[in-house]
């Protein structure tokens, strides 16, 4: 019995989806866990050339043998969660007895959408950026403890007294700028009453039965570090615990002791959707050109993803917190037409009293330190390879410039490069023995 967990070490948007559809095709995990966040997440799976855009469902649900949990600690939008098992649906994907929720999983309502766009409208611009699907709203309600669950939901009169009540709250405080019919809430809720019921379960019991059975677990997180509540780079962040902690707020009833492999999707660039800090931010044709040939758009908004160099001091802050195990670096093939790369190893911030604070394994928690005009980043230059790799299966095909660059990843965090990414499918990732 262990367990396995997927983490994004940067701002999301690593490449999780496929590292945990490559491992679940290894055979041995039998149950794929969801353990924070909600619909904002975007996971994309390209499997036989068929493209799967996941959102609240995890990865597994691609995967014909796996079941599948949408963890305690998540925000679950019900009409989005049956939209995607529809589209899986038309797709050839059986989904049947495979897909659990569970009941302390919190409801995203219409109600919380509606209030991210008000927030976010009164931030002006000093907006998060966020994906406009609710989830900083439902997770302050869960906090200030007037969200409901799904547990509750199943008590008519119970959830409608609920919902009505956090409703008359939000009308209170945003008076007429709210446009939200709660009656028509609620009559959707008798319809998913019904229809989410087969879904809906123990999320801790069933964790505990799956470890008591002997069951090799996978979980997979969303989002990543630098979104995380706490340690990223708040206040733009997301609205829950990305990193290893999540995984046991969030699938309560896993025994700690079990999750043995934590491993660290990094992305062989940055990139960054939304508001806030990116020190290696490129404003010129290499963010360009990142942008182009990586696709870097988002799954859920379709936004135009930010791009960067790789950065050591925000990924040394990473492996601090999560203490990955095995790295996968994704994407690797996007850099294959640069002459040369450069990458972070250290910040130079200059303070108000004109001393300098230098960051290498240290991130800052006081983001005025990452201020254009204070920030100075120190780079270190490799080669590039000037080849296409896509086509490389095994460590000894990619060119040697490659080998270097992902050495010093490596290297750099005292953590192995396990899986290397050279292009979007699920057969174009390099497994080193
Ligand atoms: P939210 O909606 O409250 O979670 O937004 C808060 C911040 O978190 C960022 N965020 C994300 N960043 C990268 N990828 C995400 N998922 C989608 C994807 C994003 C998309 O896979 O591409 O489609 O735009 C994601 N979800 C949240 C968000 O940009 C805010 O900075
Ligand atoms: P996630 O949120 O971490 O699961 O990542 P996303 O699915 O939002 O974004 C990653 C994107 O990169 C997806 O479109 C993947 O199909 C794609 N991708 C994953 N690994 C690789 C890779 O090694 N090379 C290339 N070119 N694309 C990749
Ligand atoms: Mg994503």
């Amino acid at each position: 019995m262990s367990a396995t967990v997927v983490l994004g070490a940067q701002f999301g948007d690593e490449g999780k989806g496929k590292v945990v559809d490559v491992l679940l095709a290894e055979g041995k995990y039998t149950l794929t866990a969801r353990c924070a966040g909600g619909h904002n997440a975007g996971h994309t799976l390209v499997v036989d050339g068929v493209k799967y855009d996941l959102h609240i469902l995890p990865s597994g649900i691609v995967h014909p043998s796996a079941i599948n949990l949408v963890g305690s600690g998540t925000v679950v939008s019900v009409p989005q969660f049956f939209k995607e098992l529809n589209t899986l649906h038309e797709k050839g994907v059986n989904s049947n007895g495979r897909i659990f929720v569970s009941d302390r999983a919190h409801l995203l309502f219409d109600l919380h959408r509606s209030i991210d766009g008000l927030e976010e409208t009164a931030l002006g611009g000093a907006k998060i950026g966020t994906t406009g699907n609710g989830i900083g709203p439902c997770y302050s309600d869960k906090a200030a403890r007037s969200g409901v669950r799904i547990a509750e939901m199943m008590d008519k009169s119970y959830f409608d007294e609920r919902l009505r009540r956090l409703a008359k709250s939000k009308k209170g405080r945003f008076g007429d700028l709210l446009n939200y019919d709660v009656e028509a809430e609620i009559a959707k809720f008798d319809e998913y009453r019904v229809t989410l019921a087969p879904f809906v379960v123990d999320g801790v019991e069933t964790i505990c039965k799956a470890q008591e059975q002997g069951q090799h677990i996978l979980i997979e997180g969303a989002n990543a570090l630098m979104l995380d509540i706490d340690y990223g780079t708040y206040p733009f962040v997301t609205s829950s615990d990305t990193g290893l902690a999540g995984v046991f707020t969030g699938l309560g009833g896993l025994r700690p002791e079990t999750l043995t492999t934590r491993i660290g999707v990094i992305k062989a660039y940055t990139t960054r959707v939304g508001s806030g800090p990116f020190p290696t931010e490129c404003f010129d044709e290499i963010g360009n050109l990142l942008q182009e040939r990586g696709a870097e758009f988002g799954t859920t908004t379709g936004r135009r993803r930010r791009c960067g160099h790789l950065d050591m001091v925000l990924l040394r802050h990473s492996h601090r917190i999560n203490r990955y195990t095995h790295l996968n670096l994704t994407k690797l093939d996007v850099l294959d037409t640069l002459p040369s790369l450069r990458i972070a190893i250290a910040y130079r911030s200059q303070n108000p009293d004109g001393s300098v604070t230098e960051y290498r394994d240290r991130f800052p928690a006081d983001l005025s330190a990452l201020d254009q005009g204070r920030l100075e980043v120190v780079y270190e230059t490799l080669d590039g390879w000037r080849e296409d790799i896509s086509g490389c299966k095994r460590w000894e095909e990619l060119p040697e410039q490659a080998r270097r660059y992902v050495k010093f990843v490596e290297k750099d965090l005292g953590v192995p490069v396990q899986w290397i990414g050279v292009g979007p499918g699920r057969h174009a990732m390099i497994e080193r023995k």
